[in-house]
């Protein structure tokens, strides 16, 4: 009888293609650079997705059937400075610009009957403390936007209620120094230096099982 290969634990490390006009996206390059290193011995196994509303929570889902331990999608967020940790997905599709593939969703659910929003279940305040611990830009952000980053992570700690004991979340990264928008003006970091965030930030997940309680808020 044929049976699937038995699902051995990893972290599962997502990031997207580029879009919006660029040629590369860090999220992808960080994820691809990762990919096979191990971590506290978890193997880190890295998946593109489409910047596609639909397609890429549905290819998420596909790996989220292997049985990761840990899932941390990235995205890239041109105009942020350092790591965003992003504390709360939100159930609305509001596309600026349209995706890959020229969707435009305005005012729609990502998961129709779903909850307002779900909470990321990462250690972000620890996570936070320890990429500003090593001298880098970080902060807990309150908002991943309404495009495809949020739709991902919506779709995400959705499917992870039913997950017992697997946490998720959601990092954005700014742009890379060799990016269109960089040299427009936005704020950038060195790839370099993004990879060794993230792997910290991984770590960090991994080790820290109750939250700091340290303040990452914002009055506005
Ligand atoms: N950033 C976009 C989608 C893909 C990506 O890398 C976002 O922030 O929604």
């Amino acid at each position: 009888m044929h049976r699937p290969p038995m699902a051995s634990p990893h972290i599962l490390l997502t990031g997207f293609e580029p879009f919006g006009g660029e040629h590369v996206n860090p999220s992808w390059q960080v994820a691809q650079a990762l990919h096979g290193s191990v971590i506290d011995s978890l193997p880190v196994r890295a998946l593109q997705l489409p910047c596609v509303f639909g397609a890429a929570p549905a290819a998420l889902a596909t790996a989220l059937r292997q049985r990761p331990v840990l899932v941390l999608c990235l995205g890239q967020a041109g105009g942020r400075r350092g790591f965003s940790l992003e504390r709360v997905a939100i159930n609305v599709d509001d596309a600026r610009i349209p995706d890959n593939r020229g969707q435009q969703p305005i005012d729609l659910p990502v998961v129709l009957g779903g909850a307002a929003a779900h909470f990321s279940s990462l250690p972000i305040k620890a996570i936070v403390a320890a990429l500003q611990h090593a001298g880098w830009p970080a902060e807990v952000s309150q908002t991943a936007g309404t495009y495809v980053c949020n739709h991902v992570f919506y779709a995400l700690m959705q499917a992870l209620r039913r997950r017992r004991g697997v946490r998720g979340g959601f990092m954005h990264l700014p742009l890379t120094p060799d990016q269109a928008g960089a040299a427009a003006g936005q704020p950038s970091l060195p790839l370099a230096v993004q990879i060794d965030g993230v792997r910290v930030a991984l770590q960090t997940a991994l080790s820290t099982h109750v939250d700091l309680r340290i303040t990452g808020g914002a009055v506005s």
